[in-house]
């Protein structure tokens, strides 16, 4: 290990400490845990209960889809004592501090990018910060897992397979095997008999003893039950399988729910061949209204990946889909808000042409669409990006969005 990387480890494990004395020093009472909906975020969800259980704390889970401000608003106006986010959060922080006004302490236990901000009431413990990537190296699962380590020591390493399966839900054994702190949970989930390594190529897959299956099998269910079953709650059928293993309802709720997806994303790819595409000058796009519903808003952007390549979509145009957010939050009930979900993709040409600087990426197109309809733009990237804006909004933003793309095209000449 070179020096910049023992002190970037040593840093990180600073932090990891801080955090678990926080929740020491916690004085006691209720704590209520924000997780996010898909495996790791189920994952993540179980350990902390795991952990509030271990120092005696009342945990309360709250899954949600993303860290918007309203949502935020209502976690914090209704609930008192200790609050942790995890598998999201870590670039919401600011946005977190101020809804909270001081009113509770914060714990925000994140692996994606993160923005960390001074505050006496909201910390933020991410590996992004130490410069260690939290999209290679650690899952959200694995940092829940060196947290609740640090806390309570060798009892919990009980749970080290839990890591493993939010780190292969995330993908983290993309590159034929986990790496770095997932690995650390890997090995004692290896040593403590949990967990077999098996070669399949050059690829590695861990078996789950304890469930008798492979976590790169088990965690795609968890995933389903969250995000696919997320408005019917079904990611608590998740978070209990985690612990007592899959018994026959929560396997047929997995199956209805993915047949449920294909038949939703196949009527919707016929009503899209049938005259519901829209096309404009730079984007095509489409509105499913509420036509997933009970299906979780993270839909909206898988059908998009999904059919961006197909052959009635136009190949050099932007493509983007609408979804009705929920008015409600199936843990928290009625949120203040009339909002639409907004996911973006372009075609595998028009995603060369972004990635070669020839067009203009998502990550800037998103962002400023969404600001001049007064919008809230999270999770962006090149060519893949996501936004929330009002209701009532989306030809305003399309207007915009084509806006921008003629703007970047007149500028180049
Ligand atoms: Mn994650």
């Amino acid at each position: 290990m070179s020096n910049m990387e023992e002190f970037l480890h040593q840093e990180f494990f600073e932090w990891v400490e801080r955090a678990a004395n926080y929740i020491r020093s916690y004085a006691g009472g209720g704590v209520t845990v924000v997780h996010h909906n898909d495996a790791d975020g189920l994952c993540s969800g179980a350990l902390l209960k795991k952990l509030c259980e271990y120092c005696g704390f009342e945990a309360e889970l709250i899954c949600i889809e993303k860290v918007y401000p309203a949502v935020v608003e209502k976690i914090h106006s209704s609930r008192d004592g200790m609050i942790i986010y995890t598998d999201l959060g870590g670039l919401a922080a600011d946005m977190i501090d101020k809804i909270n006004a001081g009113k509770s302490m914060v714990l925000i236990i994140d692996h994606h990018p993160a923005k960390d901000i001074d505050s006496d009431y909201v910390h933020v413990l991410d590996p992004e910060l130490a410069g260690i990537s939290g999209d290679v190296f650690v899952s959200a699962s694995s940092l829940n897992y060196i947290f609740f380590r640090a806390v309570a020591g060798e009892e919990a390493k009980k749970y080290a397979y839990i890591a493993v399966l939010g780190s292969v839900g995330d993908y983290h054994d993309r590159s034929g095997g986990v790496l770095g702190f997932d690995r650390f949970a890997l090995e004692e989930a290896i040593d403590e008999g949990q967990v077999k390594v098996r070669f399949e190529g050059a690829k590695e897959r861990y078996f789950i003893k304890q469930f008798g299956e492979y976590a790169d099998v088990i965690a795609p269910r968890l995933t389903t039950l969250g995000a696919v079953g997320y408005e019917e709650r079904a990611y608590q059928l998740g978070i209990r399988a985690c612990f007592e293993g899959f018994d026959e309802k929560t396997l047929e709720k997995v199956e209805q729910l993915e047949k449920l997806k294909k038949e939703k994303f196949e009527q919707m790819m016929e009503r899209l061949r049938n005259g519901e595409l829209k096309i404009g000058e730079y984007v095509q796009w489409f509105h499913v209204g509420d036509f997933f519903y009970p299906m979780g808003v993270k839909m909206v952007g898988e059908f998009c990946q999904l059919i961006k390549d197909m052959t009635f979509l136009k190949d050099n145009l932007y493509l983007i889909g609408f979804q009705n957010q929920p008015k409600s939050i199936p843990d928290l009930g009625e949120i203040g808000w009339d909002a639409v979900k907004v996911s973006a993709r372009a075609p595998t040409p028009l995603e060369r042409m972004i990635l070669r600087g020839k067009m203009p990426g998502l990550d800037y197109l998103i962002p400023k669409a969404s600001e001049a309809v007064g919008g809230f733009a999270d999770a962006t990237h090149r060519i893949a990006a996501a936004t929330v804006i009002d209701r009532g909004k989306e030809e305003e933003f399309i207007e915009a969005f084509e806006g921008l793309v003629k703007e970047y095209e007149a500028s180049r000449g």
